[in-house]
């Protein structure tokens, strides 16, 4: 999905949803918290979103994936399921590779899920429904990847992962505590976060053994405008209909987590 972009910069799949984001990424109070945009270039006649590399002024640093909010799918995937059922084994086979009692007895037998039935059991495995926010994945310093966080669900097993995570630095820890604060200030006066649902979005955290520790905010594929007139709390439970995502908790949710970790 990504790129050498040349220069410290990276190229990312082209995706219309995410280009209408950075677009109006540009001028936003966010626009600082989000990788830099410049624009759509073609390679060997694809399309692809030019930006920058976030990774760029870090010595071999660790990075980790936490996909934000209470909901990683689109209600309009949740229409289409219901009226067009589309049947889909390679998420079946995904679903049981961790647990193979987890489709129920109608799902083993026609080998398959709707997407919103997989995502919905991803979100309730993880903290996606109980934190709003969830660990994806971790890149150590060391190069080595992780990605075995499906079933990482409590505060406990969460702390732990990210004290881990920053070799429970407490210096790291208050950096990145102190860049949330930021971008949670950011967030509140943001127009382009009051007009948009923000969809399996992540923060994405980096630092290196210098202590130098960041935090971004990145993945706009699913995060889509609303109609003109209209905005969202991003606090507040979903229901069907209301398109809420519940960015807000599951950012004062890891605040308090990792605060948990460096006041004692
Ligand atoms: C994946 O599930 C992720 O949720 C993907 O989101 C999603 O892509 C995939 O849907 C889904 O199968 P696992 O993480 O359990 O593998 P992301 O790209 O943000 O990680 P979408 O297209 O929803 O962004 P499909 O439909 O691409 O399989
Ligand atoms: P996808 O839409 O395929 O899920 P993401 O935008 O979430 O892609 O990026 C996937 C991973 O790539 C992230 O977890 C992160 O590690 C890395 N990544 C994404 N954007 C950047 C960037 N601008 N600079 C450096 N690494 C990035
Ligand atoms: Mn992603």
């Amino acid at each position: 999905n990504f790129k050498a972009g040349g220069e410290g910069t990276i190229l990312k799949k082209f995706c219309k949803n995410e280009e209408l984001c950075f677009e109006s990424l540009q001028g936003d109070v966010l626009q600082d918290f989000v990788p830099g945009y410049y624009g759509v270039v073609e390679r060997d006649g694809d399309p692809f979103l030019h930006m920058t590399d976030l990774l760029v002024n870090f010595d071999r640093p660790s990075v980790m994936d936490c996909k934000m909010g209470v909901r990683t799918y689109l209600e309009e995937e949740l229409v289409r399921a219901r009226e067009r059922p589309k049947l889909r084994r390679d998420l079946f086979d995904k679903m049981l590779e961790v647990d193979s009692e987890a489709p129920s007895p109608q799902e083993h037998l026609q080998r398959a899920v709707t997407k919103p039935r997989y995502m919905q059991w991803r979100e309730t495995l993880s903290s996606t429904h109980t934190l709003g926010f969830r660990i994806e994945g971790i890149k150590k310093a060391d190069g080595t990847c992780h990605t075995d966080f499906k079933k990482t669900q409590s505060k406990e097993d969460i702390t732990q992962v990210f004290r881990d995570f920053a070799t429970n630095n407490t210096n790291i820890l208050n950096s990145y505590l102190s860049k949330l604060a930021k971008i949670q200030q950011a967030l509140m006066s943001s127009e382009f976060f009051k007009r948009h649902e923000v969809i399996g979005s992540s923060l994405l955290f980096i630092h290196d053994h210098t202590e130098r520790a960041e935090v971004w905010l990145i993945d706009f594929g699913k995060t889509t405008a609303l109609p003109e007139g209209q905005t969202l709390n991003h606090s507040i439970p979903w229901q069907e209909g209301n398109r809420e995502d519940g960015y807000m908790w599951g950012l004062d949710n890891l605040m308090r987590t990792l605060g948990s970790l460096t006041n004692k």
